[in-house]
């Protein structure tokens, strides 16, 4: 079978923004999860991820094929390995979009990150690595979470997504207001 996910990164317009650290994505859905894709997949053109990329443009859109559909998307697991990347590796990641179409519906999750996420070795940024990281529609929930503790998440026993976000605070009080 095939499932076509297209998947979509928005990188901040700001300087040092970019990043041509491997990347690493897999998503969990109400149903199933899939395989890890990259980070072979994310390379091939100097220009992704660069300052101001953004899927409104048609860049850094990118075709993932599941196999099956995963019911409702929940969760995003980012890796980023930028240990042979000299060149200013840290990435301020604005969002994720991801859409798929199941029979004539096409559904549709946007999943902010708003944040500088890789290495320690940006001049801009940050003396924590914030890496390995699951995102849902509220935001950046996890950090430094291996594969299976991702397999786990939300499941009972499992990894519980941290209810730190304040993206996730913000985006609930906009809408009540
Ligand atoms: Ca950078």
């Amino acid at each position: 079978m095939t499932q076509i996910y297209k998947v979509g990164f928005e990188t901040a317009d700001e300087g040092g923004a970019g990043t041509d650290a491997k990347i690493r994505l897999t998503l969990k859905g109400s149903r199933n999860i899939s395989q890890t894709f990259g980070p072979r997949i994310f390379l091939g053109d100097p220009e992704h991820f660069e300052q101001g990329n953004t899927p409104r443009r048609g860049q850094d859109v990118f075709d993932l094929d599941t196999g099956d559909y995963l019911g409702d998307l929940k969760y995003l697991y980012l890796q980023m390995d930028d240990r042979n990347t000299i060149n200013n590796p840290a990435w301020r990641l604005n969002y994720i979009e991801v859409s798929t179409t199941v029979g004539e519906e096409n559904k549709r999750w946007t999943f902010p990150v708003n944040k500088w996420i890789g290495t320690e070795k940006d001049p801009h940024n940050a003396n924590i690595q914030v890496n390995n990281i699951v995102i849902d529609i509220d935001g950046v929930r996890n950090e430094g979470v291996t594969m299976e503790q991702f397999k786990q998440i939300g499941e009972p026993g499992g990894l519980q997504p941290k209810q730190n976000g304040k993206a996730g605070k913000a985006v609930i009080t906009d809408e009540e207001e």
